[in-house]
């Protein structure tokens, strides 16, 4: 199914006059209002192909109804998301959980509903139909050079695809690890993985990128080879500058400075970009904003303050990408909410006053330093995130007019009330 702007826009015309009063009540306090909606509109997040079905737990999967049972079902309903919030034109595909079988057809059907793909996705964590090498004992890292090598072949075979869908980045994350003490060269699984991951390397065309995924456990709970960022980051550097670090916000013991992470990052020209999704124990893969917001914005807050002083373009010049699902939401309906908490935190960090910021800093003013973020966290951005959606065409409210539009329903009535998509 396609969303009829027509229909948008009559929703949207019943929500105006509410709309315009909130905007005009924040918009008088933002100095620099043109600067914030412009760049909220350039400001695209990818969808993941493996988080529009019902998922998320490995105890049980209940599915809503409708869920997309093919590639080209996936498409669709990213199609309805980029329609309703125009931030969403870019799709990013796990393989082999999505292959694209005829990637000239579905690059074009993709082109229809205004989506490109972003990185691709390869998995050595699960066993494919047919390979002749288990990955129980790890993939990239495998003591074996046999299986590294069909690992390796994996990952080429998915840049193959990536290349022909027109994305220009390879996602890498290892389930690589060890259970118990004893049972890994701690040394030999690093560099076994290294050396794999420069074979990878080796086949990433001139523009491409590779983007090494660190966690600090799960599956593997003793230890994992590509455990934090600092490992990730040793891999980055030795491999050269087309690889990065992808920090996806799960992937991190409690109470971990994440924001410093990102830093850091961004001062070594390392950060690849990241995998958004909310915890409050774990990977737990949760709607973005829906646990802790304001550290969603002390990240973004870090993220517009090192682009610029470096020089980046904020919309293209990281990586942007959802990495969340669950088993309770309706899919579209938790990455719409997603999309809409990660441009929240945006155009916070946008209105913050980094002017008095450093000034606060240099003069060691501890208490106006909190005053000044807190002032732009505090801020109810929604009405300039909506009008920044309303300019490009979009819905002033996704959420609500994906229910008033009954979509799900619609969906359920083409597809049935029983399909499961491919994925988690
Ligand atoms: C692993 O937990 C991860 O975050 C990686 O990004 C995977 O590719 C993704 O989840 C989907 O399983
Ligand atoms: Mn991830
Ligand atoms: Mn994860």
């Amino acid at each position: 199914m396609q969303l009829e702007k027509y229909k948008i826009d009559e929703i949207n015309q019943q929500q105006l006059a509410d709309h315009k009063r909130k905007f005009d009540y924040v918009a008088e306090g933002i100095s620099n209002l043109d600067d914030v909606l412009t760049k909220l509109e350039a400001f695209n997040v990818a969808i993941p192909s493996w988080a529009l079905g019902t998922g998320g737990t490995r105890f049980g999967r209940f599915s809503g109804g409708g869920e997309p049972g093919s590639l080209e079902e996936k498409i669709e309903d990213v199609g309805v998301i980029q329609a309703l919030n125009k931030s969403s034109n870019s799709i990013s595909l796990h393989i082999p959980w999505d292959i694209p079988s005829n990637p000239s057809a579905i690059k074009a059907l993709a082109a229809q509903v205004g989506l490109r793909f972003d990185a691709v996705n390869s998995n050595t964590f699960q066993n494919q139909k047919d390979q002749k090498y288990s990955y129980k004992f790890g993939s990239l890292h495998h003591v074996d050079k046999a299986v590294r090598k069909q690992a390796v072949e994996h990952n080429i075979e998915v840049i193959k695809y990536g290349a022909e869908l027109g994305s220009n980045a390879l996602s890498v994350w290892l389930a690589d690890g060890s259970n118990f003490p004893g049972q890994l060269n701690f040394r030999g699984a690093f560099q076994n993985t290294l050396e794999s991951l420069q074979e990878i390397y080796e086949a990433l065309p001139d523009d491409w990128k590779v983007w090494v995924e660190y966690k600090p456990y799960e599956p593997n709970f003793y230890s994992t080879t590509i455990g934090d960022w600092g490992q990730s980051y040793l891999l980055a550097s030795k491999l050269g500058q087309k690889a990065q670090t992808l920090v996806d916000l799960g992937h991190h013991l409690p109470n971990t400075n994440i924001e410093q992470i990102v830093s850091l990052l961004l001062m070594e020209g390392k950060l690849a970009g990241f995998h958004f999704n909310d915890s409050k124990y774990g990977d737990d893969d949760l709607t973005v904003g829906s646990i802790n917001p304001y550290q969603l914005f002390l990240i973004f807050n870090e993220l517009v303050e090192g682009m610029d002083a470096r020089g980046m373009k904020h919309a293209t010049d990281i990586g942007w990408m959802i990495d969340a699902s669950h088993n309770l939401k309706d899919p579209i309906e938790d990455l719409i909410q997603s999309v809409e908490a990660i441009k929240i935190a945006y155009a916070q960090a946008l209105i913050v006053d980094t002017a008095k910021l450093k000034a606060a800093q240099a003069s060691n003013d501890t208490v106006q330093a909190q005053e000044i973020l807190q002032q732009a966290y505090r801020t109810d951005v929604r009405a300039l995130v909506a009008e920044s959606r309303l300019r490009a065409g979009g819905a002033l409210n996704p959420l609500a007019t994906f229910r008033a539009l009954d979509v799900r329903g619609n969906l359920i009535k083409e597809r049935g009330a029983t399909t499961v998509a491919t994925g988690l």
